[in-house]
């Protein structure tokens, strides 16, 4: 392992205990100002299907795009990625329902609705999707109003209809219509795509960058997002269920529409090579200050669950 690598993945995991720390207390069961009470179920399936040891990669890119902004506010950051992680567990929790994508096992654990109930995984998605936008509002989030506001602005199209909730609805309908190559590549910018670049943008948009600076890490999310869906797919074909703490060769079964199916591994491999240089190229004008961006570009395209 090269000493950018172990210094990439100490920061992954120094970062990830950071954030469980803020998500397990904002996710505390006395109530907030404005609140009755927190039902003790809903906020114990809302625990379930948030503090359950993902890889919080996406609050990682809120966290490192910030650090490239001298001035920018680290805790800011966190609460910022935290309720990023909020809209992320949300969507895996209902992507895991029955009507959805019917898993029993997400992260090395049961699904939300194997451990609770359906209904309540529905209402513990449903508040995370809202609690993001609390977390970003609340006096404790130390930012400018106009900040906040952007932030939330750039999240809600980011999750919602014209990104990663209408992403799955292009996917859920890609079962029976087969799209083609640049019907796939929307549906994945949009489904999955869309918060790894809300991620990059919203360190630059916090620590309030330049406008030029917010694109070049709006673009490298976006490059970034592409690689995260082709190791993904790619994964889906090749790693087991163990590895990847959730089932594996759904895609395969289903007939589901990939740009691995359409194109094969060996392309989609010199591929992943591609996007992880452009992502260097865009990162270029940072300097050595990117360089954990970088390495966390190489990660995504190189990661093995
Ligand atoms: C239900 C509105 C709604 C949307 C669901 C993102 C999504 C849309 C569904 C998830 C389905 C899925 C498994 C997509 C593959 C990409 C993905 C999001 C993988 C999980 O993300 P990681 O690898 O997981 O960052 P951890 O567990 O580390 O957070």
């Amino acid at each position: 392992m090269t000493k950018e690598t172990q210094d990439f993945q100490h920061r992954l995991k120094a970062n990830a205990e950071a954030v469980e720390t803020v998500l397990a207390r904002l996710l505390s069961p006395e109530p907030e100002g404005g609140e009755i009470v927190r039902p003790a179920h809903l906020l114990g399936a809302m625990r379930h299907g948030v503090l359950n040891g993902g890889k919080r990669l996406r609050p990682f890119l809120v966290i490192e795009s910030a650090a490239l902004f001298p001035g920018a506010d680290r805790e800011a950051a966190l609460r910022v990625g935290a309720a990023l992680e909020c809209i992320h567990c949300y969507s895996l929790v209902h992507d895991d329902l029955p009507a959805m994508d019917d898993d029993d096992l997400r992260r090395g654990q049961p699904t939300v609705h194997i451990a609770f109930d359906e209904a309540t995984a529905i209402l513990a998605g449903d508040s995370l999707l809202t609690f993001a936008f609390d977390i970003i509002a609340a006096p404790e989030t130390v930012l400018p109003d106009r900040t906040k506001t952007e932030l939330v602005l750039a999240l809600a199209r980011a999750a919602g209809i014209g990104g990663m909730a209408g992403g799955q609805a292009l996917d859920l309908a890609a079962e029976s219509t087969t799209p083609d190559e640049s019907g796939i590549v929307t549906l994945q910018a949009m489904k999955t795509g869309a918060l790894i670049r809300f991620g990059c943008e919203a360190g630059a948009i916090l620590a309030g960058a330049a406008t030029a600076e917010r694109v070049m890490l709006r673009r490298f999310g976006e490059v970034i997002g592409l690689a995260f869906q082709l190791a993904d797919d790619l994964l889906d074909l090749t790693a087991d269920a163990e590895t990847m703490g959730k089932a594996t060769g759904k895609d395969a079964s289903r007939g589901k529409g990939t740009l691995v199916a359409l194109h094969g591994q060996g392309w989609a491999e010199h591929r992943l090579d591609a996007l992880v240089r452009e992502a260097e190229a865009i990162l270029a004008p940072f300097g050595d200050k990117a360089g954990t961006l970088v390495e966390t570009a190489r990660f995504i395209a190189n990661r093995r669950s």
